[in-house]
């Protein structure tokens, strides 16, 4: 299907050019592809997350609970670690509660229920697990939602609590297979594929490499003071530039969009401001506790990995962000999505 026109006017022949690959791609009825990639905890099911709220695709009450008994077990993971650091010398959790704690059954403690949320609530409140929080806290590398969840675990223990969007948002839950969903943006459809990153998930990411209009890899910006979830021994920071440039160099790319979010801005601003870049990147010569400097720094390093590369010819595109904020995330979507489209625009030009 197309349309023709003998017009000699260059503009209108862009012009008409533009409708015919819209309508052939339409006629063939192929969503396009963006594949998100990138390491364990960078924010790629967060970052979907806000995709959907961008296109009115409320998360509905089935999900809400699932959240629900999601944000549970953040909570009990997060006390866990923390009665995990107990040392001597500290203030010690009221002996009571360890040993409820103690005696809960398996079960419940891989899936708690109500009872076990009003423990955790108990423990939460305790001045041992605060004083720990606060001494820890930083060291365990806690999960990200555990202050949010923790400051509203009175709301969260009514039994009419369904999780807001923003706690969907805060939530972590290790993604195993893939989630999808499908957006229509100026009468394109585009399909977002989100994969586990985990180092077990990567071998699966291979099947959904062809076709792919744009990568948009995610990279955790506080990461260069983390460690990998799934091999403690190694840097997030360190392990994202493996992961990206392995990306890079994968074939089945070579002619799509490369789209790089520097995410959770928000925590690695605070993060900077005590503990150095250095602690990853020993030849960073900037000022110490700057921002800025900082991100403009990992920026070049991505940057550089791209566009020296000897074959690929990726258009690139980077954005510092905070995955976990709905306006921001509303405006950066948008241009992701302006970007996939206007692709396959270009791509037939
Ligand atoms: N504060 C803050 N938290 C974020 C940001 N992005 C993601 N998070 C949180 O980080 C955690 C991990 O995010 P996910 O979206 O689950 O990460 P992922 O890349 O999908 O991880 P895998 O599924 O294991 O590959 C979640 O609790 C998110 O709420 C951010 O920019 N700022
Ligand atoms: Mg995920």
């Amino acid at each position: 299907m197309g349309l023709t026109c003998s017009s000699s006017s260059g503009e209108f022949n862009h012009y008409n050019r533009r409708i015919n690959a819209i309508l052939a791609s339409e006629s063939k009825n192929l969503p396009m592809k963006l594949l998100l990639l990138g390491a364990g905890e960078s924010g790629k099911s967060t970052v979907l997350k806000q995709f959907r709220l961008a296109d009115n695709q409320a998360f509905s009450t089935k999900e809400r609970e699932r959240a629900k008994r999601a944000i549970f077990a953040n909570l009990w993971d997060s006390l866990s670690s923390l009665l995990a650091a107990e040392e001597e010398g500290e203030l010690p959790v009221r002996p009571e509660l360890r040993q409820s704690y103690e005696a809960l059954p398996r079960k419940q403690q891989r899936e708690p229920g109500l009872e076990t949320i009003r423990l955790i609530a108990r423990l939460w409140k305790d001045p041992g697990i605060q004083s720990r929080l606060t001494t820890h806290g930083s060291k365990l590398e806690l999960l990200e939602s555990t202050q949010h969840f923790s400051e509203k675990i009175d709301e969260i223990l009514k039994s009419e609590y369904l999780p807001t969007d923003e706690d969907i948002l805060l939530l972590r839950v290790r993604t195993i297979g893939i989630n999808v969903i499908q957006i229509l943006e100026q009468r394109t459809m585009i399909k977002i594929i989100d994969v586990g990153g985990q180092r077990s998930e990567r071998r699966k990411w291979l099947s959904h490499f062809d076709d792919v209009a744009a990568v948009l890899f995610l990279v955790s910006l506080s990461g260069y003071a983390r460690v990998v979830h799934e091999a403690e021994e190694t840097n997030q920071m360190a392990e994202a530039i493996g992961v990206f440039t392995t990306i890079v160099n994968e074939k089945s790319f070579f002619k799509s969009n490369m789209i790089l979010f520097l995410n959770k801005c928000d925590l690695s601003a605070k993060m900077i401001g005590t503990t150095p870049l250095t602690v990853c990147f020993q030849d960073y010569e900037g000022k110490e506790n700057d921002y800025t400097e900082g991100v403009e720094y990992i920026t070049e390093l991505f940057q550089d990995l791209v566009v020296n590369h000897p074959v690929a010819k990726h258009k690139f595109y980077v954005h510092v962000t905070c995955a976990v904020d709905q306006a921001a995330m509303r405006l950066t979507t948008g241009t992701v999505k302006h970007i996939c489209v206007s692709n396959i625009l270009t791509s037939m030009i």
